[in-house]
């Protein structure tokens, strides 16, 4: 059979241990290892290291990422003193399973670099950030060394950016402003080279500017590094700020759709009167709203959009139109399936095809393919919606 890897959240030797599961024991043998992965995904966490040398801009950066400034309830403290003496957790304000971890400088003599990874537990990261400014030094060289030698990840990220522009500025050289970022790339590389631990992704940001230089590749080339289930954990704390990032995000919900639909029909899955199929409506209540809030259509979202856009929240409002941002439940839910279930549903509309390994475990009249019908729906009139609010809120046509 011809197993898909792209379209679930399985790799390729899970998917054959569901077939082969499927094959002794039937759907009862399946439905236990996609519970798991559901399970996984919802206690999944994304752990991420932030260090350097002390007054890099570890701090800056890390409420920069969390979208906070300093003065913001639950910032982290800046500043130009040695500040931070032990590794400080923080966590995204709305979605605590992302969390960036402080850690203390690297290079002083409460820190040398040698048994530095050790006392900040280095096992428990996710991957590392180095963040670095002006010149490249030992210390940065030291510690990219020795992360790769622990085998972890790291990206080297050059801070500071917009004061090496106003240098230029003050040198009335701002005209060779993309000669002289390349040169400071080149620079980070080569100095990383020499460490013998490239290749290596080294980003150029300002704290201050989030918008602009490498800060927004930052966060794609962390989601291209990530599994599906990390990626799970980053890609829903991120806003929408670009279409490109709404279609990511549409990418990997339309993954997440035949595992709620699959847990829905076996475990606690009761009948319900006027439909030929037993499924869990709460499973699928829970999916809808997470969908809604993963693509920022709930109000909270729409009124932080409407604060940093500047755009009045009635004109986002606006161009919602759809009724799955009122009050979704059980009932709303059970209308929507009888609904669709007197329109009649084949599994070919439901492009099982694109799932194999689900193709020959659900067949059609199943509930599966009546609940991954309506998730279907849902997700697809949803991203029309957020585009509409992307679109306006950032004046894209
Ligand atoms: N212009 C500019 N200043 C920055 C940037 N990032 C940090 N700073 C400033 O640099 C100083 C040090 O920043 P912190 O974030 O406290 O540095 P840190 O690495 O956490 O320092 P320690 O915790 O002491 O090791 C502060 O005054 C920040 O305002 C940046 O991207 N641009
Ligand atoms: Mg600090």
């Amino acid at each position: 059979m011809n197993l898909s890897l792209n379209s679930t959240f399985f790799n390729q030797q899970e998917l054959e241990e569901l077939e082969s599961a499927y094959g002794s024991g039937g759907l009862e043998a399946v439905a236990p290892l996609i519970q798991e992965k559901f399970h996984n995904l919802k206690s999944a966490e994304l752990h991420i290291a932030v260090t350097g040398e002390a007054g890099v801009g570890k701090s800056t950066f890390i409420n920069a990422i969390r979208g906070l400034r300093g003065s913001d309830e639950g910032a982290a403290e800046t500043g130009n003193m040695e500040t931070t003496m032990e590794p400080i957790q923080y966590k995204h304000p709305s979605f605590p399973e992302l969390c960036f971890w402080d850690l203390p400088g690297v290079g002083t003599l409460k820190f040398p670099v040698e048994d530095y990874l050790c006392k900040m537990n280095f096992e428990k990261y996710d991957f590392f950030i180095i963040i670095s400014r002006g010149r490249f030094t030992e210390n940065d060289a030291n510690l990219a060394k020795e992360i790769k030698r622990l085998n972890k990840n790291f990206y080297f990220v050059r801070s500071q950016i917009d004061n090496d522009l106003h240098a230029l500025e003050m040198e009335d050289r701002l005209a060779d402003k993309e000669t002289e970022l390349i040169k400071i790339k080149n620079y980070c590389v080569e100095g990383l080279n020499l460490a013998g631990v490239s290749p290596s992704t080294v980003m150029l940001i300002s704290s201050f500017q989030v918008r602009d230089f490498d800060f927004p590749a930052l966060k794609e080339t962390f989601l291209n590094n990530l599994d599906d289930i990390k990626k799970d954990v980053f890609l829903r704390t991120l806003p929408n700020t670009t279409l490109k990032i709404l279609e990511q995000k549409t990418d990997h919900l339309k993954k997440r759709i035949w595992i709620f639909a699959t847990v829905s029909g076996t475990v606690g899955a009761v009948p319900i009167p006027g439909l030929s199929f037993a499924c869990d409506v709460g499973i699928l209540v829970k999916a809808i709203k997470e969908f809604r809030e993963y693509l920022r259509l709930d109000d909270a979202s729409l009124q932080r959009l409407a604060d940093t856009t500047g755009k009045p929240i009635e004109v986002l409002k606006a161009e919602v139109k759809t009724p799955l941002i009122g009050e979704v439940n059980e009932d709303l839910v059970k209308r929507m399936l009888l609904g669709s279930a007197a329109a009649g549903i084949s599994a070919a509309e439901v492009a099982v095809d694109a799932i194999p390994v689900i193709g020959c475990i659900f067949g059609a009249g199943s509930s599966f393919v009546a609940t991954y019908k309506l998730l279907n729906d849902v997700l697809n009139d949803l991203v029309e919606n957020a585009r509409k609010v992307v679109k306006a809120a950032f004046k894209i046509d």
